[in-house]
């Protein structure tokens, strides 16, 4: 790769369930496992990398909310702990990480050339979102890649989610401008769930697996054709079909991020590897990945 590039895309969702099942040292809880079927597709995910050389993980997470405009982590080393608002008693992460500010920047600047709203997030303070570590954690437990940081800019709260994929597919085609010019090699990371409608009580402990299920036929029937059409290389129908998916099946890719990625890599129709799919309080999870990589100049 004489150019900066993309090695794989991935889908990775970040329900902060599959850390605590994982029981790793920087997380406070402890658990007896569970939601093994994702964290299996993770470990699939993994091995699928384990040999792929890369210098950098780009990612937009739905949790880390902007109003006005697309922020970007602008801080080279970030490091606190991390508690789950909703789920504190799964979640307190003690997390230590290092940003490409350089990469961040050139994307940034790229996506405000293209008259996108865009900011540099430079306070020392700033607690990273859970979506982010989680996903990061799955891919790269080893944390010893550096990261970019994209927050899920809502404009679909002020307009509509047709207006906010047409802002990812721009900021898609400035992370890819801005990448091959940097001349680094990429991961890049949509951090997000897909059917999202999830149960409003916990069962004790969390991890009882008798109780995980989809929440519905309808939300199960949306996954199963999201996937399809990803394993299709169908990227264009995924994006013009967003809009029903995101209102009918109270989809997570509201926040941007699939839409942000399929346009990074040029709205491909070579073919997603499914790793793994299981559902988490009811909402499904599917972890995909673009092997970009192997599809030629
Ligand atoms: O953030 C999440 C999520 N997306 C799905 C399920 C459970 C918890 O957190
Ligand atoms: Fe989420």
């Amino acid at each position: 790769m004489a150019n900066g590039g993309i090695v794989a895309g991935c889908l990775a969702p970040h329900p902060p369930h599959l850390v605590y099942a994982e029981n790793p040292e920087q997380n406070e809880p402890s658990s007896e496992g569970g939601w093994e079927q994702l964290r299996w597709g993770y470990e699939r995910l993994r091995e699928s990398l384990k040999d792929v050389d890369y210098d950098v993980i780009v990612i937009l997470s739905p949790h880390w909310q902007t109003y006005v405009g697309t922020h970007f982590i602008g801080v080279e080393k970030c490091s606190s702990k991390s508690v789950d608002p909703v789920f504190p008693n799964l979640f307190r992460f003690n997390y230590d990480l290092t940003i490409d500010v350089e990469l961040a920047e050139a994307i940034h600047d790229q996506a405000k050339s293209e008259g996108m709203s865009v900011k540099m997030m430079t306070n020392p303070d700033f607690r990273v979102d859970y979506g982010t570590i989680v996903s990061c954690h799955m891919v790269r437990p080893e944390w010893d890649k550096p990261i970019v940081s994209i927050s899920s800019n809502r404009s679909l709260s002020y307009y509509s989610v047709e207006v906010m994929q047409e802002m990812m597919i721009e900021l898609g085609k400035s992370t890819a401008k801005a990448i091959e010019a940097s001349g680094k090699k990429c991961l890049l990371i949509a951090s997000n769930s897909l059917s999202h409608r999830h149960f409003v009580t916990e069962t004790n402990p969390p991890e009882d697996m008798s109780k995980e299920h989809i929440t519905s036929h309808a939300m199960h029937l949306w996954d199963m054709r999201m996937i399809e059409l990803m394993r299709d290389g169908k990227s264009q129908q995924i994006i013009n079909e967003m809009p029903e998916f995101c209102e009918q099946a109270i989809a997570e890719t509201d926040g941007g991020a699939l839409t942000w990625l399929l346009s990074a890599m040029g709205v491909p129709e070579e073919p997603a590897i499914l790793h793994g799919y299981g559902t988490i309080i009811g909402t499904g999870n599917a972890i995909m990945e673009w092997p970009c990589r192997n599809w030629g100049a």
